[in-house]
């Protein structure tokens, strides 16, 4: 079986790389980028990878329209082989890497901190995301990307918080294609397209503000302050202390009036899941949001970049 192996890369030097930054009018925040792959590097078993356009929506979606040329003997998802007239599913996947965190991400994957996959089989492509967990050293399985297939390749979008990418970033994609199946005759074979890497750059924020403004950060910093001293004094009322009650007393009252404070310098804390979606006149953005973690004493003010709705009007 081993001896049959057959393999065959494509040459991913050969790909001619672009990456352009459009600025289309007054949404700063759009930006594309292209990774061109030769067409007839693959002539069986594996997709064959063309061209990819990426779009960086101002709306914060990251857009992806690669074209595939199918190749036989399965094409897309078809039939790796029959065998009395029964069809053999072939096993084939496209996967998107996306290398965007400097030093980060999996090793195995060069440095990919998020990934999309197609799973053609059948009349059906089946559309994964992930993103690489370091505390476990896994990609786990995020949004689903909201895809199309045509005749002459794919499109798939997903939002960048989805992915976990930035603003800004300059996102590192490399495309794979994979075909990884028993030939009719039972030879296993191993063939693969690769496109790129090239890079896409993502703009900062919409409208600027890629850093809190410093009112923001001073009063997030005095309310986390008050509420580590209310901490420590609480420890010391639980244990009888009366003078102790008297100064939790001041204490929360003064937390009361910073929290007043923060919320009028960064504006009330962010809850619940990202949106997915903006009513009119109004845009999903990237932008540092305070959010308030943890629970009871233990809570604290931070300030995370998160996916919000901004209106203009
Ligand atoms: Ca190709």
């Amino acid at each position: 079986m081993r001896a049959g192996l057959r393999r065959k890369r494509s040459i991913a030097a050969a790909a001619t790389i672009a990456a352009v930054l459009s600025i289309p009018g007054a949404a700063l925040a759009a930006t594309s980028g292209s990774i061109s792959d030769p067409v007839g590097d693959v002539t069986q078993f594996a997709p064959d990878i063309g061209e990819t356009a990426v779009t960086v929506g101002d709306d914060d979606t990251f857009a992806v329209d690669t074209r595939i040329v199918p190749t036989p003997p399965a094409g897309w998802g078809g039939c790796a082989y029959y065998v009395v007239g029964i069809c053999m599913p072939s096993n084939m996947t496209v996967t998107w890497y996306l290398d965007f965190l400097p030093g980060a991400g999996s090793l195995a994957d060069d440095g990919a901190d998020a990934k999309v996959v197609a799973i053609p089989v059948r009349d059906q492509t089946t559309w994964e995301s992930s993103r690489w967990d370091a505390a476990n050293g896994r990609f786990t399985a995020g949004a689903v990307p909201a895809a199309s297939v045509d005749a002459a390749g794919v499109k798939w979008t997903l939002r960048l918080a989805d992915l976990g990418v930035p603003r800004p970033a300059s996102v590192r994609m490399r495309i794979v294609s994979l075909y990884k199946s028993a030939t009719g005759t039972g030879v296993l074979v191993d063939y693969s397209d690769v496109a790129g890497p090239g890079t896409i750059p993502v703009a900062g924020p919409v409208g600027g503000g890629a850093t809190p403004d410093s009112d923001c950060t001073a009063a997030t910093r005095t309310a986390n302050k008050l509420q580590a001293r209310i901490r420590r004094t609480a420890r010391r009322a639980r244990h009888g202390s009366r003078a102790a009650k008297r100064r939790l007393a001041r204490l929360k009252a003064k937390r009361r009036r910073a929290v007043r404070r923060l919320e009028r310098a960064c504006g009330t804390p962010a809850k619940g899941p990202a949106p997915t979606a903006a009513p009119p006149g109004c845009k999903l953005v990237t932008k540092p949001v305070l959010v308030l973690e943890g629970v009871g004493l233990d809570a604290r003010y931070v300030l995370r970049q998160r996916v919000v709705v901004e209106c203009t009007r």
